[in-house]
């Protein structure tokens, strides 16, 4: 297992639109070993694996509390099949743009299917936390960021901002 980097804004990968994964091998196990141990240490509940710089659509999460155990979820080649007509709204980071939070609207429940690290289908029901985090992680592997869902005077002030400290270290 390693810790990768995440990258983050302005870094033009994060607007990929990520592969499905064709098959669950070695490689995909080794990518997810990687997600959850960077997740984990960044801290952060959810990982899209184009965080790490890898175009596929694999995302980690783990929204068990502080205390408790760890209860790691890896979800493959996601689809969103159920969003409801009540919206939610809830305050969202990113580890790609670090220390900014906004208030984001979304649909309070959705159901979404994906893979297991078996390759078996599984169908869930969402809602509150859980849904938030599947709704900003599958937007990651659709090259959709949460500044995407808020107003455009402060996406354009926060796109702005990290665009500036970007040439700041490159200078
Ligand atoms: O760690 C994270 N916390 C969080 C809080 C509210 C809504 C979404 C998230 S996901 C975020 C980690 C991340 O950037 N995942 O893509
Ligand atoms: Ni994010």
């Amino acid at each position: 297992m390693a810790v990768r980097e995440i990258i983050t804004l302005p870094d033009k990968r994060l607007r990929l639109n990520s592969e499905p994964v064709k098959r669950i091998d070695a490689t995909v196990r080794k990518l997810v070993d990687d997600m959850f141990e960077t997740m984990y240490g960044a801290p952060g509940i959810g990982l899209a694996a184009i965080q790490i710089g890898v175009p596929a659509r694999v995302i980690t999460m783990d929204l068990s509390k502080k205390d408790s155990g760890h209860e790691p979820r890896v979800f493959i080649n996601p689809e969103i099949t159920w969003k409801s007509d009540e919206k939610s709204a809830s305050e969202e980071g990113c580890l790609s743009i670090p220390e900014y939070y906004e208030e984001v609207e979304r649909p309070a429940k959705v159901k979404v299917k994906y893979l297991d690290l078996d390759g078996k289908a599984h169908e869930v029901e969402a809602a509150g936390l859980f849904a938030t985090c599947l709704q900003h992680e599958i937007d990651h592997i659709n090259g959709v960021l949460f500044i995407d869902h808020i107003s455009k005077l402060k996406r354009d002030r926060v796109i702005k901002k990290f665009a500036k400290a970007a040439k700041k270290v490159e200078a």
